[in-house]
């Protein structure tokens, strides 16, 4: 029986931030659909208790504590997951923090710390596992970027810069990677009801701001990223890439 478009199975993915909201859920809607998959994230105790939990429900999954940002890091735990797993397939490069505040008071400490997780991560941990996707002719890079890789706020600078960065790092890779077979996209999802945004939800003012913002009048909810994110991890996108897929209720299709 041909394999269903969306089938995972035989595939093993490696989603970074995977311990809670947009990457917990990408991990377990991915092991659904059949893969492996490595879920990493900087809270090894958080992340192996989700590991535990997916795994019990009869998930194939692993955990891969380590700092995205930390290059060392990345070249010695990433090789050593492959050895144990198998080779990385698929690469959602989800890590990512906020770092809110004026330009202008801005610690410099929190700009290096937004654009090292969000931005250079995606680069070094690409950069790790694409040398097996080359050699393989095969591979799925996945990264998430945000309807602020497009239109901003106030005081969200350091992650707008980011998340800007990862778009045009995205349409980088795949231009570069599109002859080795190797598909590289980037989904942007809008304001989601995750801790990143916590405190725009109890803030009354932000929350109705960003209701009144978005013409499906809500946040999205982490599970709403399932979807895209096995679209673009499994051979149904195999001639999709350098594109961003906007995940956000219609917020950047109004004024
Ligand atoms: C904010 C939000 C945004 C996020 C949003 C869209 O402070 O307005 O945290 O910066 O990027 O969730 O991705």
């Amino acid at each position: 029986m041909t394999p269903h478009l969306f089938d995972l199975n035989g595939k093993t993915a490696l989603v970074t931030g995977a311990a809670q909201g947009l990457g917990l859920a990408m991990a377990t809607g991915l092991a659904q659909a059949g893969a492996q998959v490595v879920l990493n994230d900087i809270q090894e105790v958080k992340l192996c208790a989700e590991v535990a939990r997916i795994g019990a429900a009869g998930f194939r999954v692993h955990a891969c504590p380590l700092d995205v940002s930390n290059s060392a890091q990345i070249q010695e735990r990433v090789p050593a997951i492959e050895r144990e797993v198998g080779p990385i397939d698929i690469l959602v490069n989800n890590a990512g923090i906020h770092r809110r505040g004026p330009i202008e008071h801005l610690p410099e400490t929190a700009w290096r710390e937004v654009l090292d997780t969000n931005l250079s991560a995606a680069f070094l941990m690409a950069k790790q596992v694409v040398r097996g996707m080359i050699e393989r002719r095969s591979g799925k890079i996945i990264n998430i970027c945000s309807v602020m890789s497009e239109v901003g706020r106030p005081t969200v600078a350091a992650y707008m810069a980011s998340k800007g960065g990862l778009k045009m790092l995205t349409k980088a890779m795949a231009v570069e990677w599109a002859k080795h077979n190797i598909q590289v996209n980037g989904i942007g999802p809008g304001w989601m009801a995750t801790e990143m945004n916590r405190p725009l939800m109890e803030n009354p003012a932000l929350d109705a701001w960003v209701r009144s913002r978005v013409p499906a009048g809500r946040y999205g909810d982490p599970a709403d990223m399932v979807g895209i994110a096995i679209y673009l991890a499994s051979s149904a996108s195999n001639f999709v890439t350098g594109q961003v897929i906007y995940l956000d209720g219609g917020t950047l299709a109004a004024l």
